[in-house]
């Protein structure tokens, strides 16, 4: 067992690149500007990117470790419009939410990782929690509980793509580990949509490929990202069928220890259920209307 206290064997020192990012060393100035940094673009467009915050030796050590536990993929293809809702046919046809466009992909889940696991390890480094914390203004923030959604690859191959969406997290964490040959690319509208507002005239222009709102980040294997998707649609484009795959490590986190995800968004996700959603379901039911 490392340091750390988590069973990969390799050190964290060899896994992030402490020395250009010292997270872990919170009264040091380079983390005060970096925090700074992070906070100051997310409060501008809801995204901040780490450069290559993984140290170069541990991107082969993780595509390794993805490609062994591949078998797991849960692949799916669906149209989704940006709510993941139902269409609404009381709105025209061509309404954003009435538009909806492949989502095709899959998810490598939480309980398919090895507990010696070196994505695993940095997902759960407690000075890493802490820097994200901090750089999203939080107190604190916690792994989540969920034995499926906690940790994931995101897995894009030959041919797929993820549409224009918004996420139903507050923030999202995600390493990208392999990056597509061709194709593949992170694209957002910055706060395209508020409280107050829907904007659908402009979810509509990015729907229909007018991308005057929008940026694409040219992300390199390593990057971390934090990004605030609730309010900025966002899609990966289309992988090059020529491509290899394209891979992030999707980091859940939340506000609250103990969270686990409601038992049909789990089914829809990952195509089943363990034990825990059924309990922490029953809990919620129990809690809600009071019987015992
Ligand atoms: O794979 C990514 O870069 C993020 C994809 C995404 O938007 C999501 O998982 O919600
Ligand atoms: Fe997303």
């Amino acid at each position: 067992m490392s340091l750390t206290g988590h069973p990969c064997p390799f050190p964290i020192a060899e896994l992030i690149n402490l020395d250009r990012h010292p997270i872990n060393r919170p009264d040091s100035p380079q983390y005060s500007s970096m925090v700074a940094e992070a906070r100051s673009k997310l409060a501008n467009d809801g995204c901040a990117v780490i450069p290559k915050l993984l140290d170069s030796t541990a991107i082969p050590i993780m595509s390794a470790e993805i490609l062994s536990i591949r078998p797991f993929l849960h692949e799916s293809k669906i149209a989704i419009n940006p709510y993941f809702s139902e269409a609404d046919p009381t709105l025209p046809p061509d309404h954003p939410i009435n538009t909806f466009i492949e989502r095709s992909g899959g998810f490598i889940p939480r309980d398919a990782f090895d507990a010696t696991s070196a994505i695993d390890a940095v997902y759960q480094w407690p000075p890493l929690l802490a820097f994200i914390a901090d750089c999203l203004g939080l107190p604190e923030i916690h792994c989540y509980a969920d034995p499926l959604a906690g940790l994931t690859i995101n897995v894009l191959g030959p041919g797929q793509q993820f549409s224009w969406h918004y996420d139903t997290n507050d923030f999202a964490v995600t390493i990208l580990i392999d990056e597509a040959s061709k194709g593949g690319l992170f694209q957002y509208s910055p706060n395209i949509r508020s409280t107050e507002s829907e904007n659908f005239d402009k979810v509509k222009a990015c729907q229909d490929e007018d991308l005057a709102t929008v940026r694409t980040l040219r992300l390199q294997p390593g990057d971390l990202q934090i990004f605030l998707g609730r309010f900025s649609l966002h899609r990966v484009t289309r992988v090059d069928r020529s491509s290899s795959s394209r891979h992030t490590a999707v980091f859940a986190y939340t506000e609250r220890p103990g969270v686990i995800g409601r038992r049909e968004r789990t089914k829809q996700l990952f195509g089943r259920t363990l034990p825990a959603h059924e309990e922490a379901e029953r809990i919620r039911t129990r809690g809600d209307e009071l019987k015992d």
